[in-house]
């Protein structure tokens, strides 16, 4: 793709990056996005999966549908775009992932400061004693994992509707945006709160928007610049022209 100038003017000056990343960054590893055409909410409804009140209604179904997303993700690999905003780290003095994804990947492509709004698949814990457990700790049994303490209900450590986001995590992630000087929107639908306030929190605070999606969403009209295209194709063009105007 051909950037215009306005654009690389602004990258080449930037010291700190965002990149707020949803589903759409991994599809290219394999991974369904929620909304699209083959979302995950196509086949399954989100009220009666990704809530409290579904889970305790039907935790064998909840945890039936977790285990088959854990196990798309552990053979899933981080793609092309993943690494592309790894590879940024090495050109600007800070860069940040605040992440809607509960996949793993962003880390697994080696990104450092990673803030995840709605938690990660990898981690559990009991819903009577919170006591916290890995993935692969977990001691099922009749199909659902119990807590090998108090013998509660084990739940995945990630946020679902009408849950509060994990409060530390998102004022962290909101601060980073707000001293941010590029805040880019990759991958989403833009339809989550409160995770969509980090980006417009960097736009108050006069961070210029870049949004790549393969479509257009609720946000395109108020970004500064919009690529439509693959992340996995779109990111590493841009960490390519990073990467001549920082080394010349
Ligand atoms: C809360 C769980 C306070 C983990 C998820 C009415 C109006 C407004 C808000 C609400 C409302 N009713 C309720 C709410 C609040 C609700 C909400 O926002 N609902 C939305 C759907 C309207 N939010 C909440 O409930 C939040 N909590 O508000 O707490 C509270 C407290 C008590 C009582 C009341 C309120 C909690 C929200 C978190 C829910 N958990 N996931 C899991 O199982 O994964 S949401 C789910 O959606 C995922 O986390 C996902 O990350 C998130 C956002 O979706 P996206 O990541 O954007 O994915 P999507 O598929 O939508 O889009 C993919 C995009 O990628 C597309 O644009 C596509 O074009 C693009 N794409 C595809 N391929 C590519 C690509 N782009 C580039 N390259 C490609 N190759
Ligand atoms: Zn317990």
């Amino acid at each position: 793709m051909e950037f215009e100038k306005k654009f690389l003017d602004i990258l080449e000056s930037a010291d700190s990056l965002v990149f707020f990343t949803g589903a759409g960054i991994s599809a290219e590893s394999g991974i369904s996005t929620f909304r699209g055409e083959d979302g995950l909410w196509k086949k399954f409804k989100p009220e009666e999966l990704a809530n409290f009140d579904a889970f305790l209604r039907n935790p064998e179904l909840v945890w039936e549908w977790y285990k088959f997303r854990r196990d798309v993700v552990l053979n899933a690999e981080p793609n092309p775009g993943h690494k592309a905003i790894a590879g940024m780290e090495k050109l600007y003095d800070q860069v940040s992932v605040v992440t809607q994804n509960i996949d793993n990947l962003h880390r697994r492509a080696g990104s450092s400061n990673i803030f995840e709004l709605h938690g990660n698949i990898e981690k559990n814990y009991c819903i009577e004693c919170h006591s916290y457990f890995n993935s692969n700790e977990l001691e099922y049994v009749n199909k659902i994992p119990r807590c090998n303490l108090c013998n509660g209900l084990v739940r995945p450590d990630v946020v679902w509707f009408g849950e509060n986001l994990p409060h530390d995590i998102f004022s962290a992630a909101e601060k980073t945006a707000e001293s941010s000087d590029i805040c880019f929107l990759v991958g989403t639908s833009a339809i989550v709160y409160p995770a969509i306030y980090i980006p417009l929190s960097a736009r108050e605070t006069g961070a210029t928007l870049v949004e790549i999606n393969i479509e257009k969403t609720e946000i395109s009209g108020e970004v500064n610049f919009c690529f439509t295209g693959k992340s996995g194709e779109l990111l590493p063009q841009i960490l390519q022209e990073a990467e001549k105007l920082k080394h010349g």
